[in-house]
């Protein structure tokens, strides 16, 4: 097993279908990269190979393979990183190839690439179970794999049973008894926060959920609202769990006596394009407090060149979750980034959602928006 180190030097490639448009293969790229420098890798190459179907057994093209084990021995590189979802085969017979060329190196796919940065970031005992059980169900298929491999090595062609077979069945048994303790563990964890759940009915508090693409200023918001220290960093999944705060907020009616309320805000997980769904369903009970929201705040970088699409698929990530029901808000965050509201946003789908424009950082629009929060809750 290659020893990799903390921030890896890294090859990026997508494979794309040849009727893909520059300016999306553009896009995907990017966002790679920026995936890769959260986790804390150095991107030393991109590549893109366009192809009608991937390679059957190693995904990317073996000449391209062989292109990027050459260049790797020379520029030292440590990870190659797919930006697709590669078959346990496939995936098995990359690493192969990089073994047998005698480098420290390893591939990773899109969904390991993601599992990698939750398990940096991850801070709760929640997420980190959720994690494990991820990438149990991620790669246990591989470890068969390699099971498959070793039966061969050993027993050579025609060869059934033997050690390879046993040692297949002993590493399935192992890793259904570890899923089925990070289950057990889950179930724990998750029963202890109903009961914060259900006493937080009890005392009535509204909740307000915080949700959008990663990166769109989510924890900033929640830090400009209520004081609270979320972390906050400038790459992508900075959030894994979900943080929770109080609001005060003014009473929609100063006549009717009160001076208004407390209510509870949670920030949640960033949303990326293409998140694979098995990944949704890992991190369930993360998103189970944006199921639960009274209201949904959608944040969104305004001055980001994909707002529309980016909002798309935070909405189609909200109707995966089935939160797609509860009442909603944008916000349109960093305003201080623009000149003036772009015109792009007056769109009429956005005017049933109540936009707001706000800025985290100059607090220009906070105030408006607690008063509509008030508004629609109280
Ligand atoms: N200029 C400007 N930058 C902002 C504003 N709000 C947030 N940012 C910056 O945007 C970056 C992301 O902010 P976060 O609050 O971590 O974003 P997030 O949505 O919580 O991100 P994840 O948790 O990774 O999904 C940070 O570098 C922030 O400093 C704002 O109003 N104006
Ligand atoms: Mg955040």
């Amino acid at each position: 097993m290659p020893i990799i180190p903390n921030k890896p030097r890294a090859v990026l490639i997508d494979v794309i279908p040849p009727s893909m448009s520059e300016k999306t293969a553009k896009r995907r790229l990017m966002e790679l990269e920026q995936l890769t420098k959260t986790y804390g890798g150095i991107v030393i190459v991109k590549l893109i190979q366009k192809r009608g179907t991937p390679d059957y057994r190693t995904y990317v093209g073996l000449g391209k393979l062989e292109e990027i084990i050459e260049m790797a021995r020379e520029e030292h590189v440590e990870v190659l990183i797919i930006n697709n979802l590669l078959k346990p085969g496939q995936m098995f017979n990359v690493n192969e190839a990089l073994r047998k060329a005698k480098l420290n190196m390893q591939a990773w796919d899109r969904v390991d690439l993601i599992l990698k940065i939750f398990d940096r970031h991850a801070k709760t005992a929640e997420a980190k179970l959720q994690i494990k059980l991820a990438a149990i169900r991620h790669m246990g298929p591989r470890i068969f794999g390699m099971g498959m491999e070793l039966m061969q090595q050993a027993g050579g062609t025609g060869t059934r049973g033997g050690q390879g077979e046993t040692n297949t069945e002993l590493m399935k048994r192992h890793l259904f008894d570890q899923e089925q303790r990070i289950k057990r563990d889950l179930e724990r964890v998750s029963t202890a926060r109903e009961g914060h759940r259900k006493h937080r009915d009890r005392v009535g508090l509204k909740t307000v959920s915080v949700v959008g693409y990663t990166n769109a200023g989510k924890s900033s918001l929640l830090n400009a609202l209520t004081k609270k220290g979320a972390y906050v960093a400038n790459a992508l999944f900075a959030t894994l769990d979900t943080h929770v705060g109080k609001i005060w907020i003014p009473s929609p009616d100063p006549s009717l006596g009160g001076r208004g309320s407390e209510i509870l805000i949670s920030d949640t997980i960033g949303f990326i394009q293409d998140l694979p769904p098995e990944l949704i369903d890992a991190f369930r009970s993360t998103l189970d407090e944006t199921v639960d929201a009274d209201l949904l705040l959608h944040v969104i970088d305004v001055s980001d060149k994909h707002v529309h699409e980016k909002i798309e698929e935070v909405e189609a990530i909200l109707k995966q979750i089935k939160a797609d029901t509860i009442p909603k808000m944008y916000v349109f965050n960093k305003m201080d980034l623009v000149k003036r509201k772009p015109a792009k946003i007056n769109r009429k789908e956005y005017a049933a959602f109540t936009p707001m424009f706000v800025s985290s950082y100059s607090g220009v629009g906070l105030s408006e928006l607690k008063a509509e929060i008030g508004k629609r809750l109280l």
